[in-house]
């Protein structure tokens, strides 16, 4: 883990740019310092990677000290900003500003809140996604803003994902920017990106909006330059490349029954130590330890 405070770019800036920002899905300390080695500039703490890495399912299982206590590992290993996936925020407006609150005490830059109850469901799975009240949902943005001003705060519409149309995720968008959101999030499970286009189109650029496209995978990102989207997050391929790789390293030495095959196919012992900073701990000796 770093050590040395970084002066780094804020999240508030990478999402108000006019420039296309990109956030990496991290899950822990060691994701997040392979996507900040890899030259990414933000994160995305999802709580899907975060609850499948820690043997969960993403419907709330995980409890939100689990999860602060990922994201505080986090901000140690890779000093990037970190958006916070915080579902629905772990119940009324009173949770929601206690986990945004914490998040921020243990180096979370921002917090995206979703429009449903608890326990939330991943927006993939099934179909059951209700949605919360308006007004109550944005009573949780005004708790969690009124907490921590200087922390941003994604208001997550999962209107598209539940059935809505277009017309109720725009109003929700309005009442959300109202009650003091920094972006929108809007989401979608389709496969293409038309929806997400049209909704771009309608809303005008009155907040920065960030996009999903986990199931739209196919759209080039000129598509969403051209509609002025200003971010987008890779949300969960750190943690379904790993289980790829695991599976495979798995397999192959239970079939062997050698680790000989694998050797050149998985990271060197050095890149551990590169990753998590081995040489500023033996510096940190150096200089701290009695020289004998
Ligand atoms: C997550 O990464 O946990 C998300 C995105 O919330 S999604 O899985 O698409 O709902
Ligand atoms: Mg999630």
């Amino acid at each position: 883990a770093s050590v040395a405070p970084n002066t780094r770019e804020t999240l508030s800036n990478l999402i108000q740019s006019n420039e296309l920002t990109y956030l990496m899905e991290a899950h822990d300390g060691l994701s997040a310092a392979i996507a900040a080695r890899a030259g990414f500039r933000g994160l995305w703490a999802s709580g899907l990677s975060i609850s499948s890495s820690l043997g969960y399912r993403d419907a709330n299982e995980a409890s939100w000290t689990q999860v602060v206590d990922v994201v505080e590992r986090m901000a140690d290993a890779s000093s990037l900003p970190i958006l916070v996936d915080g579902d629905s925020g772990f119940g009324n407006f009173n949770n929601a500003r206690l986990l945004a609150a914490k998040l921020q005490q243990r180096g979370a830059s921002g917090v995206c809140l979703e429009d449903k109850g608890f326990p939330k469901m991943n927006s993939f799975v099934g179909n059951r996604h209700p949605l919360a009240d308006s007004d109550e949902f944005s009573g949780r943005l005004k708790a969690v803003k009124d907490t921590v001003p200087d922390m941003v705060l994604v208001a997550r519409i999962e209107a598209l994902i539940a059935g809505y149309g277009l017309d109720e995720a725009l109003v929700r968008a309005d009442a959300y920017a109202e009650a003091g959101a920094d972006a929108i999030l809007i989401h979608s499970r389709k496969s293409d990106a038309g929806e997400i286009l049209d909704f771009a189109r309608q809303w005008a650029d009155k907040l920065p909006i960030v996009i999903v496209p986990t199931k739209y995978y196919q759209t080039p990102v000129s598509a969403y330059r051209e509609a002025k989207i200003s971010t987008v997050i890779w949300a969960n391929h750190n943690m379904r490349a790993a289980i790829s790789a695991m599976r495979a390293t798995c397999g192959r030495i239970l079939a062997e029954e050698s680790i000989a095959g694998v050797e050149p196919e998985v990271a060197t012992l050095e890149e551990v130590f590169g990753l998590l900073n081995y040489d500023e701990l033996s510096a940190a000796e150096d200089r701290y330890l009695p020289k004998r």
